[in-house]
């Protein structure tokens, strides 16, 4: 299965636009064939009437033939209109069966702020201790309807799970809304897809559809604070972290760790990618992104923090471990 395609897909919404998409390119390639062959008859036709009837006869066509085109060119045209109707009521149709209205009666309400180039993602509640924070991940029940609220803390992104659902932009300032639901378990990767900066192509995430009890079973490990580091080697590197410019930038609850300019990492050891899908999360890409993540993501707001040799093992045992 292709995690990322119109074509493959896993839910109703993303059915109605791939089935309209079809019925469009169905309809029209059909009407193509058509005006191409009748432009093909036609223009035999001429030829062959050029060459065999006397010229006033083309040239001034009797009344009755006159009469006869009108007819038919006023015919082709009421249907084009007819068809052109059609297809905008079909299209419209779709559209606002896809789509939601940010006040939609809420069961679970996920909160998506795009950033240069990451996606905070937060599970909305009224009780502010049930508040999930993650980043680049969205995990679903499957068959639940869940409303995605978007905005963007910058420029203009497009939240897009193309085997769940349509497009929706995010604009700085202005929520806009959409329903996500996936019919079977899977992984799905999402894409942002409107250009919003150098590192467009690298801002992508996973959306990972699993069964209520271990969606719930996540949800509450994602409430926990960050896990004690068990042995010295990831205290030490907990130590590192908590020393350098890292806790300006990133949150890790349960510790003085509280920045919010990058993804929190309370539990990024159980995430899928690192620096939102740009590469798998393991200790090797992950050491590579704390060394350089310029060289990784020119143009990344995550600075290049100079670190002790030494340092950087434990800061990456530690880091993969909060899980
Ligand atoms: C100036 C702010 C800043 C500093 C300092 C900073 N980061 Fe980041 N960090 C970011 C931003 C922004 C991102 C998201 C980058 C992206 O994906 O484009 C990020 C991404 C990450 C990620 C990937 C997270 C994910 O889930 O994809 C890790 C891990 C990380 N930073 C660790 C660190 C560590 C360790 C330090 C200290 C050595 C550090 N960061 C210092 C801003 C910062
Ligand atoms: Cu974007």
């Amino acid at each position: 299965m292709n995690p990322q395609s119109a074509f493959q897909t896993a839910g109703q919404h993303a059915d109605a636009i791939r089935n309209l998409g079809l019925q469009f390119v169905g309809l029209l390639g059909l009407i193509f064939l058509l005006v191409i062959t009748m432009s093909l008859l036609s223009i035999r036709r001429r030829h062959r009437g050029i060459e065999q009837e006397p010229l006033e006869h083309t040239h001034h066509p009797s009344p009755g033939t006159e009469a006869k085109l009108t007819r038919a060119v006023s015919i082709a045209c009421g249907i084009t209109l007819l068809i052109i109707f059609g297809l905008v009521t079909v299209s419209v149709s779709v559209g606002k069966g896809i789509s939601a209205p940010v006040n939609a009666p809420k069961d679970l309400v996920v909160e998506v702020n795009a950033n240069q180039w990451w996606w905070q993602i937060r599970y909305l509640s009224d009780d502010a201790s049930a508040i999930v924070t993650t980043a680049n991940e969205i995990h679903l029940p499957v068959g639940r309807r869940v409303l995605i609220r978007g905005s963007s803390n910058d420029v203009i992104h497009s939240f897009w799970v193309p085997s769940l659902q349509g497009k929706r932009d995010l604009f700085p300032q202005h929520m806009t809304s959409e329903w996500l639901k996936a019919d079977r378990p899977g992984r799905f990767r999402g894409q942002c897809a409107e250009f919003c900066g150098f590192q467009h192509a690298h801002m992508a995430f996973w959306v990972v559809a699993e069964p209520d009890a271990q969606f719930q079973a996540w949800m509450r490990q994602q409430l926990q604070p960050a896990v004690e580091p068990q042995d010295d080697e990831k205290r030490r590197g907990r130590k590192v972290f908590m020393d350098s410019a890292c806790v300006l930038c990133h949150t890790i609850r349960g510790t003085e760790a509280s920045g919010f300019v990058g993804p929190d990492l309370t539990h990024m050891g159980s995430r899928l990618s690192l620096a939102a899908g740009a590469m798998p999360n393991n200790k090797g890409n992950l050491a590579g992104w704390i060394a350089d993540p310029q060289n990784i993501k020119p143009g990344t707001h995550m600075a290049t923090v100079p670190l002790h040799a030494e340092d950087i093992q434990p800061l990456i045992d530690y880091l993969e471990s909060l899980q």
